[in-house]
């Protein structure tokens, strides 16, 4: 359907009322061939990576609340692949390379904005680091360069650059392939995509119980009855350990409330995504115009999803140091989503203990920027039931063999 400016004015005065509608509603089935539990972007992607890359005909999504109201609407939308280990590149940058097409793949405007990422330095010690970390990336084929004090006061310059700095800027690294995208566009695009090729997403459905027969998954229980399923993939975020834990097995992740903020809005004046490995802040500047910025995880584990009052008061504080001119605004939102980190801050991706019943999670702070990754190797591992190459060292069973991922700087932010 098209619409001129004047029947969109007429939709709005009618309450949208005429309005097609993105992707159906459609009952829930008593049995599918594939259930994903968690309408978030991991889930709606895996949703459509099944039925378009698998042909699998009969898949549901199954949301408790409505699509995208987790974290995928609460994260800070940074989209990256400067990460440490050459198994975590091949993950994050096969994700970022998908993002670099998606929008014509969903047909969909995902508001890729590649404008770079840029770490600061703040001691010597931070440069050694970055370094090493930019001499590691290199190798895996990322796109990083170090910059010295001069290239990032070209690149920043708000940023405070005197001699008496709290927080004084040595220099730092840029992946310029890196930057935002629209969160509520990624899940929106891959929903719409996903129930044109017949995936049923049932929004307010939730998975309350699995059914399992000889170690088997045979469906779950929902809030709305039971669905038989063939296979069944898990990609709830903040959710997983409460989840496995009906399913019989316990996952090695603890988890956190993760906070950011917004301002109001202002004329374009950071054109990087900023973020200061040191202190946990980071900020970019919304199309919007709001300064978007954020934190480390608050420092115990918790449920509750608003955060700390000490770990706002402390990211503001840390933004105002590194960027004094934002002192003039005003905040005027701060939220929290719960995410769940694993041991060793990778994904948990693949098979679990219990057959036919399959893992996306453990993506901790940083699963936005992943997500057609996540999707993809959910897809694979459900209609497969192997993993996929890239997925394969993110396998649970890393935690009983020791062969970790331990991207505990790599993840970006304070831990
Ligand atoms: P979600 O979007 O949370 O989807 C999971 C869904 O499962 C939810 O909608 C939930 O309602 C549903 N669910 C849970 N339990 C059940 C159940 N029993 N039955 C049915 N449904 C269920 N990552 C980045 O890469 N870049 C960033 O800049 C970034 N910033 C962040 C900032 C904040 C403040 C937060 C909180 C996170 C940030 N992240 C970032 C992390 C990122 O948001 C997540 O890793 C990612 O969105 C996870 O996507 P998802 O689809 O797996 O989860
Ligand atoms: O993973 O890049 C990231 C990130 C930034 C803020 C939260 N997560």
């Amino acid at each position: 359907m098209r619409y001129s400016a004047f029947s969109l004015l007429r939709q709005g005065l009618a309450g949208h009322a005429g309005w097609q509608q993105a992707w159906r509603s459609p009952p829930l089935q008593p049995r599918y061939d594939a259930v994903v539990v968690g309408g978030g972007g991991h889930g709606l992607a895996a949703a459509y990576y099944l039925a378009r890359v698998h042909g699998v005909r009969r898949v549901a999504v199954l949301e408790r609340g409505w699509l995208g109201g987790g974290n995928t609407g609460r994260n800070t939308t940074i989209v990256r692949s400067n990460y440490f280990f050459p198994e975590s590149v091949a993950l994050y940058d096969f994700a970022l390379r998908q993002y670099e097409q998606l929008s014509e793949e969903l047909n969909f405007n995902i508001m890729l904005s590649q404008r770079g990422m840029l770490c600061l330095g703040h001691s010597e010690h931070d440069m050694e680091m970055m370094a090493r970390a930019v001499n590691a990336m290199q190798i895996n084929g990322i796109d990083t360069e170090l910059l010295d004090a001069a290239q990032v006061r070209a690149e920043l310059p708000l940023a405070n650059f005197t001699a008496d700095a709290r927080y004084p800027i040595h220099g730092g690294f840029v992946q310029r392939r890196g930057g935002i995208a629209r969160h509520d566009a990624v899940a929106w695009g891959y929903a719409r995509a996903a129930d044109a090729l017949g995936v049923d997403i049932v929004q307010n459905c939730e998975v309350l119980d699995f059914i399992i027969t000889g170690g088997r998954i045979a469906g779950v229980r929902t809030s709305r009855g039971d669905v038989a399923a063939g296979a069944v993939g898990l990609s709830p975020s903040g959710h997983s350990g409460v989840l496995a834990a009906k399913a019989g097995f316990r996952l090695p992740i603890t988890s956190y409330a993760l906070q950011a903020m917004v301002s109001e809005p202002v004329k374009p004046v950071l054109h990087m995504v900023a973020m200061s490995w040191a202190t946990g802040m980071y900020v970019s500047q919304s199309d919007k115009g709001e300064l978007v910025f954020g934190a480390g995880l608050d420092l115990y584990p918790s449920y509750a999803q608003r955060g700390n009052l000490p770990t706002t008061q402390a990211i503001v504080a840390a933004m105002l140091e590194i960027f004094p001119a934002f002192r003039r605004l005003k905040m005027l939102r701060q939220w929290a989503g719960i995410v769940d980190v694993p041991w060793d801050y990778s994904p948990i991706l693949g098979p679990s203990p219990v057959a036919n019943l399959y893992l996306n999670c453990g993506w901790g702070t940083g699963g936005f920027k992943a997500t057609p990754a996540g999707g993809y190797f959910l897809a694979h591992a459900m209609a497969t039931g192997r993993h996929h190459p890239i997925s394969a060292p993110f396998d649970l069973g890393r935690f009983s063999t020791g062969a970790l991922i331990d991207e505990a700087a790599g993840a970006g932010i304070a831990h």
